[in-house]
């Protein structure tokens, strides 16, 4: 049978600007009429002429209204010439599958339909975000082109006839006005499971978790959230490693959520981490709605820093097969997350990188062959296998590095502490606060810290006296194709490398979200507490941020 394509007239809807990781808001706003389909129009459209005719990846975390945008994204592609598109089963892939999908199969690009760590359901969050070719999120010259594209929209097309039922595997083909187009529905796992046999020794964890050697089974804890990664879970700490049943929990991936808030973080988490304090388990871990963030968690829920994580993986690449067949570049992290992957590089005489906030800064450096591993403090590990962060792949890392030391998480982190220093980290999120005032509270500090004085200004507290080094608005030039980011986060820096950073963040869906991170750097006094470590330093940022004034908060929402 023949379908034809229509245009359907619409007229553009305000704020459809992609932010740190897509677009995000409540699904009340995405089921507006046209809402959904104007921004898929515009995402389409940003790609210009290499549209027709080509592949294109398509898969979310399973939250309300991923099928249905999914079906939608089937019909719309169809419309604009696209002749392929890969669909995970239900609408279910991962972040880092459809990533590793659009460079497996050479596509032009991928739909991800995530709001990542936010909650979902009919109430709340969901999102949509494209990932380009070499299977990254679209650097901010395309989001901006799609931005663009939706302030100016007029028509979308609609293949409205088109019909497919996306929870059966298989390859259906259609004429499209005499063209042909294909949905090929795919396991939702199989790929990303490949590549993880690629990587990783598999069969050399498995015995490891079996305790055949060791003559001491891995107790592990894996905790999916009810997020996507459920299913590749199941495969593949169930069916490859061979983990028993009550090793891994909430599996299953519902709308929402089952009404956890699938943020991996000591808060959000707290199951896990009251389960694991019990002194039961050796590793636990947990991940987000979309599958590319981890927790890592030792015995007795000791916590590990995203920070620190990042910089024990650099320290042993050598415990991954595949580091050691595809050799070992550079290292990047974030501008929040703390310097402690930096010292790892400088020992080993590799490039290390600071980007700002958001998985998209790390692919130019990736592609260009200078980087292999990179990460950021909210939970973000990942390598250039793929172009994003990958939640299931960083707890594979660390079970290879518990495999290769023989340890036990908090004596592998201790034994680093006591080689490199430790680099304190924290960071309180104040969710949700009106925007006005927070705008200004940023408009206010930047003055303060960029005014005259400021820098050489010495501030006190606790007894510990701080100097300040330098202080900016940080903006970041891209080294490979030199594009520029502004205002990507007020910090300040102390003389004795001690740092105070404030940003907001650009993945909410309304009102606005204060991050305030702290890091400080001990060479030999490494087994404090954090939060005692840094108080004097989180007083001091209260000072100058004026943060409680601004915010009218006197507490933060998560403490990480
Ligand atoms: C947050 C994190 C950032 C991460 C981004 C997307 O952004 O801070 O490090 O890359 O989320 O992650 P922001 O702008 O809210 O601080 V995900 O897993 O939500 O796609
Ligand atoms: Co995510």
């Amino acid at each position: 049978m023949s379908l034809s394509a229509e245009t359907v007239q619409t007229t553009p809807y305000e704020g459809q600007k992609p932010g740190t990781s897509g677009l995000r808001k409540k699904v009340k706003v995405f089921v507006q009429p046209n809402y959904t389909e104007n921004f898929v129009q515009a995402t389409l459209s940003a790609n210009g002429a290499a549209l027709a005719g080509s592949t294109l990846v398509v898969g979310g975390d399973g939250r309300y209204y991923c099928k249905e945008a999914a079906e939608l994204i089937v019909r719309i592609a169809a419309a604009n010439g696209v002749s392929k598109l890969l669909v995970g089963q239900n609408g279910i892939l991962s972040t880092p599958a459809v990533s590793s999908l659009i460079r497996h199969n050479k596509a032009l690009g991928g739909i991800v339909l995530t709001a990542s760590h936010n909650p979902g359901g009919p109430e709340n969050d969901f999102g949509i975000k494209f990932n380009c070719e070499n299977g990254g999120p679209a650097p901010d010259a395309f989001t901006n082109s799609i931005h663009k594209l939706t302030t100016e929209i007029k028509e979308y097309k609609l293949v409205r006839g088109l019909q497919i039922d996306i929870s059966k595997v298989g390859v259906s083909t259609f004429d499209i006005a005499g063209k042909p187009f294909t949905v090929n529905v795919i396991d939702s796992v199989a790929d990303y499971l490949r590549l993880m046999e690629e990587i990783f020794d598999m069969a050399k964890l498995k015995e490891f978790v079996s305790g055949k050697v060791t003559g001491k089974p891995l107790k592990m804890r894996i905790d999916a959230m009810n997020g996507v990664t459920g299913p590749y879970v199941n495969e593949i700490f169930l069916k490859s490693l061979g983990a028993s049943e009550s090793c891994v929990v909430h599996t299953t991936p519902l709308p929402d959520f089952g009404g956890l808030h699938p943020d991996p973080n000591l808060t959000y988490a707290k199951d896990l981490v009251d389960t694991v304090a019990q002194g039961d388990y050796d590793i636990g871990a947990a991940f987000d709605g979309d599958g590319d963030r981890n927790m890592i968690i030792g015995q007795k829920a000791f916590f590990v820093t995203p920070s620190d994580s990042l910089a024990v993986i650099a320290h042993y690449l050598e415990a991954i097969p595949y580091f050691k067949k595809n050799g070992v570049q550079g290292f990047a992290r974030s501008m929040p997350t703390a310097s402690a992957v930096d010292l790892v590089g400088k020992k080993l005489g590799k490039e290390v990188f600071e980007v700002p906030t958001g998985w998209k800064y790390f692919g130019n450096l990736m592609d260009a062959g200078r980087l292999c591993l990179c990460g950021e403090e909210s939970f973000g590990t990942g390598s250039n296998h793929i172009r994003e962060k990958d939640g299931i792949w960083a707890v594979l890392a660390w079970i290879s590095v518990m495999q290769h030391t023989g340890k036990g998480i908090e004596d592998i982190l201790k034994q680093h502490w006591s080689i490199y220093g430790r680099n304190y980290f924290t960071r309180y999120d104040y969710e949700e606060c009106a925007s006005d005032p927070c705008n200004e509270m940023m408009d206010t500090m930047e003055k303060t810290i960029t005014g005259a004085g400021f820098v050489g200004k010495s501030f006190s507290s606790g007894g510990k006296s701080y100097k300040v080094k330098e202080a900016d608005n940080f903006s970041y030039t891209d080294p490979v194709d030199k594009s520029v980011a502004t205002k990507q986060g007020l910090r300040i820096v102390f003389e004795d490398g001690s740092r105070i950073v404030v940003r907001l963040s650009g993945t909410g869906s309304s009102g606005a979200t204060v991050r305030l991170y702290i890091d400080s750097y001990e060479k030999e006094n490494v087994l404090g507490q954090a939060s005692v470590m840094l108080k004097p330093l989180i007083d001091i940022a209260l000072e100058i941020s004026q943060l409680p004034k601004f915010t009218g908060r006197n507490a933060p929402t998560v403490i990480t």
